[in-house]
């Protein structure tokens, strides 16, 4: 598979899953996945990263096990998936029924240029995911699928892990809060949590 064969738009399809996430937390990985959230329209529930590359899972696990009663799903990168890719084993030992996981597979590291990922070769993240313990995965390779993906990702009973293939695209930028301690605060605030 190369990503030349990879055809959903980012866009588009982000803005199309998060239409159906009722009141499910997310937790974006640095670059693109973090513009593509917000591009679809703000939100306190989003927990937006500009920086911490490998660490939105483990973030979204933590959130995940302190809010039992919320659906948390991370949206993210094989690039910055693949720098944390342990966590992945971490969240089969916890094994969270509350959360799910979207990696946006362009088989590349856009945001630093295009870079060549090893998902364009051999490795396949939910065949990773599945020697983790991850017993629910789900590969997507067409925009048709983001209802089913929906249902997977803020329904099925968890830990869950898809990953979509798509294309590589040119965006314009959608740039959200830089400050990160805002962030932090904005979405604590959003839980009911007091801010120190
Ligand atoms: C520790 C660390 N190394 C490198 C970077 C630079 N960096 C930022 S985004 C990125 C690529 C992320 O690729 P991916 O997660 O696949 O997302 P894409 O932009 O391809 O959707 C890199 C290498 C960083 N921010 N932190």
């Amino acid at each position: 598979m190369s990503a030349a064969s990879n055809k959903i738009a980012r866009r588009p399809f982000i803005a199309d899953l998060l239409a159906r996430r009722g009141r499910a937390l997310i937790v974006c990985g640095l670059g693109s996945p973090t513009w593509d959230c917000f591009a679809a329209g703000d939100s306190p529930d989003y927990l937006y990263s500009w920086g911490g590359m490998g660490l939105a899972v483990p973030t979204a696990l933590g959130i995940a096990l302190a809010q039992p009663g919320r659906r948390t799903v991370c949206i993210t990168g094989d690039g910055e998936l693949l720098m944390g890719i342990g966590a992945l084993g971490v969240v089969a030992d916890q094994a969270p029924a509350n959360l799910g996981i979207l990696v946006l597979d362009n088989e590349s590291f856009g945001e630093t240029g295009r870079q060549r990922g090893l998902t364009s070769g051999r490795t396949d993240i939910a065949a990773v995911a599945q020697g983790f313990g991850i017993a629910r995965t789900m590969t997507v390779m067409e925009q048709g699928a983001v209802s089913d993906l929906a249902t997977f990702l803020f329904e099925t009973p968890g830990p869950a892990l898809a990953v979509a293939k798509i294309a590589i695209t040119d965006d314009p930028w959608a740039l959200p809060e830089k400050d990160g301690a805002a962030i932090a605060h904005r979405f604590r605030e959003a839980l009911g949590l007091q801010n120190a």
